[in-house]
């Protein structure tokens, strides 16, 4: 199989390992209240942002190879709009939008994974379509195109929280261009903020692509510089890092030419000693399929890991309540037979009970026995018990032995989950259960993971359009089969 279907089949294993494994797992633990995988069952997602008029819409048309997205300059289109790949109609093969959904439709229908935007509101939602366009390059990937940033106090007549749309369009985009425009290069502090309060730290760098826009437009190659040492000097202060990221330097030859057209101006000298990196940048956007893959094996390692400790903390609490009882059992156990055998003795003294039988006279102390037993268990124990559920949750953090930091970060993402648990179920629950579905979180977290990261190393070794004789797949199908085969799994 080529490269492409190759990547496309290991995302489909892992959205299975997800799916028929972690899923049922977190649900039935209240762990996730949503399936797992509703946000990253729908296809790759490219998202382009940047200040208005920086040229997000002419990329976007340039890749897809028609006009499909209103350009202009000034703030154009103040709606977010999903590129995603239509089939055509046989006879007509220009590239057009073959169907349009509104943002009500998308929000409400659990196919794609944009349920959870619902909470933007009406104003966000009448912002928000999806257009089905028969563009060659959306076979692997949907782009979203996005209204620009204006000033901030612009930003307020929206209608809606623009900078959370953005943060929550980025959690879920697999690749994320920022365009600067070559004439509002200082403007990008907002949108800087966004992406790093809402994107994995980790994965930060690899997901986001900077390019500085419309570079045809600088008066000299001197203004150029300068302009882009503008830019970088503002990406260190916000990163509060030195090195500072790829920027690629892009602009459209086809707008750069209309508007030298329109404006009577000849080509700028420096544009023929730089190369315009637009190509380059379409090739990194090709990849989105690939960082998908990447996104899923995090995806799956983080959730993975959470839920283990999660399950641990539950099954910590679930063996000390087990050692609890049996010692309350016990301790109820010695008064109850001294009380029982008191008071048969004290009846047999005062000949009440001499014409019984003595095995009918071990009966009725038995009983007695059993009885203070129980008057023990549901009075006395069920308040230590109180008093012990109450000092569990107080002191949740000893459920877990943490090693490390790292464990310590996974910890405090879950602790208040644990907690709601232990309370909504008031600390009873099956044990046998939850350690069964431990071991399952186990086996993915110990090997399936490994196995993920095992073939997306094989696959940086292929080049795109590579014909793959021997896929690595196998390694995460036979993990599939594997798995299936134990009792536990539902
Ligand atoms: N000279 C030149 N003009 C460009 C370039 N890229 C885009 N333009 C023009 O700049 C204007 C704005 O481009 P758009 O693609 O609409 O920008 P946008 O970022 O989508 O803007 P909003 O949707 O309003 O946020 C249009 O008139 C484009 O033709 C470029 O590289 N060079
Ligand atoms: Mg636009």
């Amino acid at each position: 199989m080529y490269r492409e279907d190759f990547i496309k089949a290991l995302r489909f294993e892992l959205l299975n390992m997800v799916e028929q494994h972690l899923s049922p797992i977190s649900k039935r633990c209240a762990y996730s209240d949503v399936p797992l995988e509703t946000n990253i069952r729908w296809r790759p997602l490219v998202l382009v942002i940047g200040n208005y008029s920086s040229g997000k819409s002419a990329l976007i048309n340039e890749f897809l190879g028609a006009d499909i997205q209103a350009t202009g300059q000034a703030p154009t289109d103040d709606s977010f709009t999903i590129l995603t790949h239509g089939a055509g109609n046989g006879a007509d093969s220009r590239i057009q939008v073959i169907e349009e959904r509104d943002g009500n439709y998308l929000i409400n229908d659990p196919e794609y994974p944009f349920q959870n935007f619902k909470k933007h509101g009406q104003r966000f939602s009448s912002h928000f379509r999806l257009k089905k366009v028969n563009a060659p390059i959306l076979e692997n990937f949907a782009i979203i195109d996005t209204p620009g940033m204006l000033d901030s106090i612009a930003e307020k007549d929206r209608g809606y929280d623009y900078q959370q749309v953005i943060g929550d369009f980025a959690q879920i985009a697999d690749l994320i261009i920022v365009l600067f425009d070559a004439h509002k290069a200082g403007t990008i502090r907002e949108t800087h903020i966004s992406l790093r309060d809402t994107l994995p730290a980790h994965t930060y760098e690899d997901r986001v692509l900077f390019a500085l826009s419309r570079i045809d437009e600088c008066s000299s190659l001197m203004d150029l510089v300068r302009v882009y040492g503008t830019l970088c000097w503002n990406l260190s202060q916000i990163t509060g890092r030195k090195d500072i990221p790829l920027i690629r330097l892009i602009y459209s030859p086809s707008a750069a030419s209309r508007s030298r057209e329109q404006n009577n101006i000849p080509e700028a000298d420096y544009l023929r000693y730089l190369e315009n990196q637009r190509e380059d940048l379409k090739k990194a956007v090709l990849e989105a399929p690939r960082h998908r893959l990447d996104n899923l094996a995090t995806f799956v390692e983080i959730h993975s890991e959470r839920l283990s400790l999660y399950l641990q903390a539950l099954i910590g609490y679930g063996r000390k309540r087990r050692r609890f009882l049996t010692r309350q059992f016990f301790i109820g156990l010695l008064p109850s037979l001294t009380g029982a055998a008191a008071i048969m003795s004290l009846l047999l003294n005062f000949g009440l009970l001499g014409w019984l039988t003595p095995s009918i006279l071990l009966g009725i102390g038995g009983g007695i026995a059993v009885l203070f037993q129980i008057i023990w268990l549901s009075t006395f124990s069920r308040l230590f018990a109180g008093r012990f559920y109450r000092k569990q949750l107080e002191q949740i953090d000893d459920l877990v032995f943490l090693e490390n930091q790292h464990q310590k970060d996974t910890w405090s993402a879950v602790r208040d989950l644990a907690r709601q648990y232990l309370r909504k179920t008031e600390g009873k629950f099956s044990l046998r259960d939850i350690e069964d579905d431990h071991a399952a979180v186990k086996t993915i977290l110990d090997h399936g993971t490994r196995e993920i990261r095992e073939a997306i190393n094989e696959l940086s070794a292929i080049r795109p359009g590579q014909w793959v004789d021997d896929p690595p797949g196998p390694f995460l199908s036979a993990l599939a089969k594997e798995m299936a085969g134990q009792d536990y799994l539902p």
